[in-house]
């Protein structure tokens, strides 16, 4: 098997498994950001074989406090596939995750193709719905550690992800409260001006990369525009909601299915 393939089955069975794998960085295998989104794009490819659909993208350190918080700073993405979405208000397993984080995000539905370079107002042009969001992160290494080469094949540590009733496009997004409370404790308070200014500059950049990738957003998907705060960790039995000012509230609960505890 190529190294491509390798580091793919690598981390599918460390996924499917929810059992942290070591960094390839520090174990000799230095991937470039070509073969790192080549081993995600193989990754993936596995899922949907197995019956899995691409529904979207994410987008990742789009703020400077995850950025911060992981020590990566180059503007990442992901896939996501219908199995990783859970209904607004649904369960997600513990025992599923090696060591899950939430993050709060903003979320649009496209209703057109966006690819390559656009400006804002093309962006929002091609969006049909925004709303509050949280994505479920659970890095498949080690300690939550990696390189930006490791994160980028590790589908940029995405698991699971909810959103919320989606709302009209076209409000101002770039200064909006975000509260995440963890069993009713508010836990990251931020604004949605943390997602590079504004998060519809996230869309604008979900579609260069796309189009970098060759690849076109299309209608229907998903683009998760990235934190706007630390990720927090997760127990067993925590219920998150996420309250974004106007775009309104979203929420899950992490039962203790399949937790040591
Ligand atoms: C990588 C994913 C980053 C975000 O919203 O910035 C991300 C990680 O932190 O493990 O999802
Ligand atoms: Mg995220």
């Amino acid at each position: 098997m190529d190294l491509i393939n390798r580091c793919a089955s690598t981390l599918d069975a460390a996924a499917v498994a929810a059992r942290a794998t070591a960094q390839f960085s520090t174990t000799g295998i230095a991937l470039t950001l070509d073969q790192a989104y080549a081993v995600q794009a193989a990754l993936v490819g596995r899922r949907v074989e197995r019956g899995g659909r691409i529904v979207g993208v994410k987008m990742g350190f789009t703020s400077r406090a995850k950025a911060i918080q992981m020590g990566v700073h180059d503007q990442i993405w992901g896939r996501l596939t219908a199995d990783m979405e859970v209904a607004d208000g649904g369960d997600l397993s513990f025992g599923h995750f090696v060591h899950p984080r939430v993050e709060p995000e903003i979320a649009f539905r496209l209703k057109a193709p966006l690819s390559g370079i656009v400006t804002p107002e093309q962006a929002l042009a091609a969006v049909d719905g925004v709303t509050a969001a949280l994505e479920i992160i659970d890095s498949r290494y080690r300690d939550f550690k990696f390189s930006l080469a490791d994160v980028v094949a590790d589908n940029a540590s995405s698991a699971a992800f909810v959103v919320g009733p989606w709302q009209e496009p076209g409000g101002d997004l770039r200064a909006l409260d975000m509260v995440m409370s963890i069993n009713g404790q508010p836990r990251q308070m931020g604004s949605s001006a943390a997602i590079l200014g504004d998060p519809l500059l996230s869309l604008v950049a979900a579609s260069r990369l796309a189009g970098d990738a060759g690849i076109t957003l299309q209608p229907g998907w998903i683009v998760l525009a990235g934190a706007a705060t630390a990720a927090e960790a997760l127990a067993p039995g925590d219920h998150v909601t996420l309250e974004a000012q106007e775009l309104g509230r979203v929420e899950f609960q992490m039962t203790a299915e399949g937790s040591a505890e």
